[in-house]
């Protein structure tokens, strides 16, 4: 039986080409499961998953929704809760590093900023470098903390993690975190990590041009509507 108290949650949506590969890759010594959510692919990504390895549950549509059920499928043992994406971009020989600080009882929170490190040339959107700065500046204005990134690869505490009241179910579901774990004084850390052009299968959004508006939409809501409040 695994001693591991690290769960693993990759939101896919339609990403049959890499999920195989990515849950291959785990780390399966060092982390105790690794739940794939997927909320509607209509290519056979949970199959792929689960002969894999990888726990399968469903979450109704929406980044966020998936994220969210990851953490309520976690098992009760789990006291680090890490995501990841499911396309292959995050690297997980990464794990370690993000999720030590956490073990190491310094920080509760631990975002993998691909702006401190090391993305493949074509992995990143000129607009969504921009976009990193350009809200990394505007969350530094109203809640003063410094992120450089609203990367997917992040671990948190478990029992911090419920203490935020996640609201947003789509796309602006990372920068919440992020702002609510600033008002929340989470012990903060972020670190650089590579990252890479996906595997195989399309873009669901920054390589699509409504999708990535929706998402930018969303995210600067999320400055406004949640960086702007005070701590509920
Ligand atoms: N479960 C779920 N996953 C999603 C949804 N939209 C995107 N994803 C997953 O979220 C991750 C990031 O999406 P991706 O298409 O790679 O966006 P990009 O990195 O901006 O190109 C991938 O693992 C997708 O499969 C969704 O609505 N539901
Ligand atoms: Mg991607």
């Amino acid at each position: 039986m695994n001693s591991s108290h690290i769960s693993v949650i990759i939101p896919a949506l339609n990403e049959r080409e890499s999920i195989g590969h990515v849950v291959d890759s785990m780390p399966w010594s060092l982390i105790a499961e690794c739940i794939v959510v997927d909320n509607g692919s209509t290519d056979g990504t949970d199959e792929v998953a689960r002969s894999a390895g990888a726990k399968v549950v469903y979450a109704p549509r929406g980044y966020g929704s998936a994220c969210k059920a990851g953490a309520q499928a976690a098992l009760l043992t789990s006291s680090i809760l890490v995501y990841l994406d499911g396309d292959g971009s995050d690297d997980i020989g990464d794990l370690p590093r993000i999720v030590a600080p956490i073990e190491e009882g310094v920080a509760d929170f631990v975002l993998g900023s691909r702006i401190r490190g090391q993305a493949q040339p074509g992995s990143m959107l000129g607009s969504q470098i921009f976009a990193a700065h350009l809200i990394g500046l505007l969350v530094r204005v109203v809640q003063g903390v410094r992120y450089t990134d609203m990367g997917p690869f992040r671990a948190i505490r478990r029992s911090s993690f419920n203490e935020l009241p996640m609201t947003e179910m789509t796309y602006g579901w990372n920068l919440e975190m992020q702002i609510r774990a600033a008002q929340h004084k989470l012990r903060i850390l972020e670190i650089p990590v590579r990252y890479h052009c996906r595997i195989g299968g399309v873009s669901k959004v920054s390589g699509n041009f409504s999708a990535s508006l929706k998402a930018a939409i969303r995210i600067l809501g999320v400055v406004v509507r949640i960086g702007m409040s005070r701590r509920p």
